[in-house]
């Protein structure tokens, strides 16, 4: 309740911040684009970590207003960026089944300018359990729209394979529990293995979450792995840091 309150005071006085965690190519080791996330610093309890206000945020609504800040400020800083970087946005299943979703995204882009194609929403599988068809209506609708759309966390929630053939996802991102004890050996090796293959049959990219060691790295290049993010490149860094980022990359 308490919470709830407060965050709905910190929505309105716009006192959330995004931080962006950078994401690297493992051929190239480049910066292809950084994932946004939402954090909260309360006046007097310090920061409030995301998994505890997002599903009060979802519970109440808040993660209406609360997506909509999130993803106009992601665009509007990401059309500074340099064009070749892509800006990741986390979409909650909330707000794919509220309306004029598509229109907000289409109004965002056209008043950030930022080009369609630089911007991925992430979703994750729960969206699929309510009703899929409607959902794979509006990623479609998306798609049409020109942004990419990635499957987030996979391999944690309730997967199901056949959403996979169903739509065109452009990405998917290997939740971080698969690359946690990726080392010779573990059994996540022939997870990782087989999510990359099914996603080269399908036409999709992987992006590992969650990399911290250069072993992991190192695996995930072998293993065919597109992209990487995690500690060992860099933890989401304020807005303020970004371009310092960028320039002093490897
Ligand atoms: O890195 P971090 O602890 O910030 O993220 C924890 C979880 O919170 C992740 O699952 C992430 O997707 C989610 N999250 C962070 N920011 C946002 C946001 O702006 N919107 C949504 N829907 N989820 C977010
Ligand atoms: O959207 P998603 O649920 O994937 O959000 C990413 C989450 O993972 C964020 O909470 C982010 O801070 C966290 N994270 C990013 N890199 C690492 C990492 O290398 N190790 C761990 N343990 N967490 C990470
Ligand atoms: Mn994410
Ligand atoms: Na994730």
């Amino acid at each position: 309740r308490h919470v709830e309150m407060d965050l709905r005071e910190a929505i309105a006085r716009d006192r959330l911040e995004l931080h962006y965690q950078p994401i690297v190519d493992l051929r190239t080791q480049s910066i292809t684009g950084f994932e946004a996330l939402t954090r909260w610093r309360h006046p007097e309890n310090g920061m409030v970590p995301p998994n505890v206000f997002i599903p009060v945020a979802e519970d109440s609504g808040l993660i209406l207003p609360l997506g909509e800040w999130a993803l106009a400020e992601a665009c509007r800083q990401a059309a500074r960026w340099p064009q070749d970087l892509k800006i990741a946005v986390n979409l909650s299943p909330v707000q794919l089944s509220a309306p004029n979703l598509v229109d907000m995204i289409e109004r965002t882009l056209a008043s950030t300018g930022l080009t369609p194609a630089r911007l991925e929403l992430e979703i994750t599988e729960r969206v699929f359990l309510d009703d899929s068809e409607k959902t794979l209506r509006i990623l479609r609708r998306l798609k049409q729209v020109g942004v990419c759309i990635a499957m987030d966390d996979f391999g944690t929630g309730y997967s199901s394979l056949s959403y996979l053939r169903s739509f065109p996802f452009d990405k998917i991102k290997v939740d971080r529990a698969f690359v946690l004890d990726l080392d010779d050996g573990s059994e996540h090796v022939a997870i990782v293995q087989a999510v990359v293959h099914m996603a080269r049959a399908l036409g999709m990219r992987t992006t590992a979450e969650g990399v911290e060691t250069p072993r992991q790295q190192e695996l995930l290049a072998a293993l065919g792995c597109d992209e990487a993010q995690g500690y060992l490149f860099s933890r989401a860094v304020p807005i303020g840091e970004v371009v310092e980022l960028i320039a002093s990359w490897p």
